[in-house]
C-alpha cells in the first residue's frame, strides 16, 4: 500500500511537471562568468516521460547550483539522433545526452543486457539487474571519456498489432517495426521483415502502412496514438529497455566540488523518480490503449512457450558474443532470486 502511495505521488509529481515552467533559481543570478551551460541531446519527445524527468533534472540542478550550472535540453533528435548521441558527446557537440542503453551495444555489448527477451519480467528484477549491470556501465562509459549519471526503464514491452496474432505463422513475411539491432534481430528470429522506425516517426509509419506491427511499451503505442491500424496489445512483458544518461567526464570533471555533488545528487532522484513513474505508468498506458479500442490479450500458451524458446536463442547468441562480463552480470543474477 504504502509502495502503491509512493508510485501513485511520483506519478503525479511528473504530471505537474508537464505543466511547470522553467523555474528561475531563486537567488540572484550569478555572473556570466561563473555560469556553465550544458547541451543535454535526446531522440524522444520534450513530453516523453523520460524527457520531463530529464527536465525536473535539470531544473533542480539549477537550482541547487543557484544557476551556475545550466542544463538545456534538446529533445527529439535535433542535436544529434538517437543512435548517434552517444558518439555526439564523446565528439563534444554536447556536453550530455540520453540514449536508449541498446543502441550502444555494438561499442559496449554489456548495454544489451536489459533486453535479453523474457529475462526480466518485473520491476524489482529489472532494479536488480540495473545493480549488476551499472558497474560494467559506467566503467565502459568512463573508458571513453563519459560519467553514467542514471538510467530509467521503459515500461515492459508488449507486441502490438493489426492483426491477431495466435502463432507464430502470424508473423511471417509481416512488418515489424524495430528501433535497432537487437529488436531487429527479434523480428528475424520470429520471422518478420524488420522495419527500422525511428519512437518518434511510429504514428506517421503505420498510416503509410509502413509496419503491421512492433514490440515496444502500451506508453510508446499511447504517445504516437497507434489506435486504428494497432487493433491488439498483447501483454508479452518481453524485456524492460533502460535510457541512460551521462555527461562527458571533461565537462563534469570542470565543475566545482559542490556543482559536482548537486548534479550526482539530482542523478539519483531522477533515477528513483522515473522508475516509479514508468511503474505507474505502464499501468496507465495499457488502460488508455483499452479505452481507444485497441484490444488487450495474452498470446497463446504454446506461442508463449515459442516465444520464449526463441528468447532462450537470442540470450545463447548475446552471451556467446559478450563473454566474460554477461557472466558477470548473469551469474548473480540467477543465484541470488
Ligand atoms: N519505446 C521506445 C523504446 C522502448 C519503448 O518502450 C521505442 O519504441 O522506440
Amino acid at each position: 500500500m504504502k509502495f502503491k502511495l509512493i508510485v501513485v505521488a511520483a506519478a503525479a509529481t511528473l504530471g505537474n511537471l508537464c505543466l511547470a515552467q522553467t523555474t528561475t533559481p531563486a537567488a540572484a543570478p550569478v555572473a556570466a562568468s561563473q555560469k556553465t551551460t550544458w547541451k543535454l541531446a535526446t531522440g524522444y519527445r520534450a513530453e516523453s516521460f523520460h524527457t520531463q524527468n530529464i527536465a525536473q533534472f535539470a531544473r533542480e540542478v539549477e537550482e541547487a547550483t543557484r544557476g551556475q550550472l545550466v542544463i538545456q535540453v534538446h529533445p527529439n533528435n535535433t542535436l544529434a539522433k538517437l543512435n548517434d548521441i552517444k558518439q555526439a558527446v564523446v565528439d563534444g557537440k554536447a556536453e550530455a545526452g540520453e540514449t536508449i542503453m541498446t543502441s550502444l551495444v555494438k561499442d559496449m555489448p554489456i548495454a544489451g543486457a536489459d533486453s535479453i527477451p523474457f529475462v526480466v519480467s518485473s520491476y524489482s528484477d529489472a532494479e536488480r539487474l540495473w545493480k549488476l549491470q551499472r558497474p560494467g556501465m559506467e566503467k565502459h562509459f568512463a573508458q571513453r571519456g563519459l560519467k553514467l549519471l542514471y538510467a530509467v526503464p521503459w515500461p515492459p514491452q508488449g507486441l502490438h498489432s493489426s492483426k491477431p496474432i495466435r502463432g507464430l505463422a502470424d508473423f511471417k513475411g509481416t512488418q515489424m517495426r524495430t528501433y535497432n539491432s537487437t529488436t531487429q534481430r527479434i523480428a528475424e528470429l520470429l520471422g518478420a521483415k524488420p522495419v527500422d522506425v525511428a519512437m518518434v516517426d511510429v504514428g506517421k509509419a503505420l498510416s503509410e502502412g509502413r509496419m503491421d506491427n512492433m514490440i515496444t511499451s502500451a506508453l510508446t503505442g499511447v504517445e504516437n496514438k497507434v489506435w486504428g491500424p494497432i487493433k491488439y496489445y498483447y501483454e508479452i512483458n518481453g524485456w524492460f529497455p533502460k535510457n541512460v544518461v551521462f555527461v562527458s567526464s571533461k565537462a563534469f570533471d570542470g565543475l566545482k566540488p559542490e556543482a559536482k555533488s548537486s548534479v550526482v545528487k539530482a542523478s539519483a532522484e531522477a533515477e528513483s523518480r522515473g522508475w516509479a513513474a514508468s511503474q505507474a505508468l505502464a499501468v496507465s498506458a495499457t488502460n488508455e490503449l483499452r479505452q481507444n479500442g485497441v484490444k488487450i490479450d495474452r498470446i497463446p500458451a504454446d506461442l508463449d512457450q515459442e516465444i520464449k524458446r526463441m528468447g532462450e536463442k537470442f540470450s545463447r547468441e548475446w552471451v556467446r558474443s559478450v563473454g566474460n562480463e554477461a557472466n558477470d552480470i548473469f551469474v548473480p543474477y540467477y543465484l541470488k532470486p
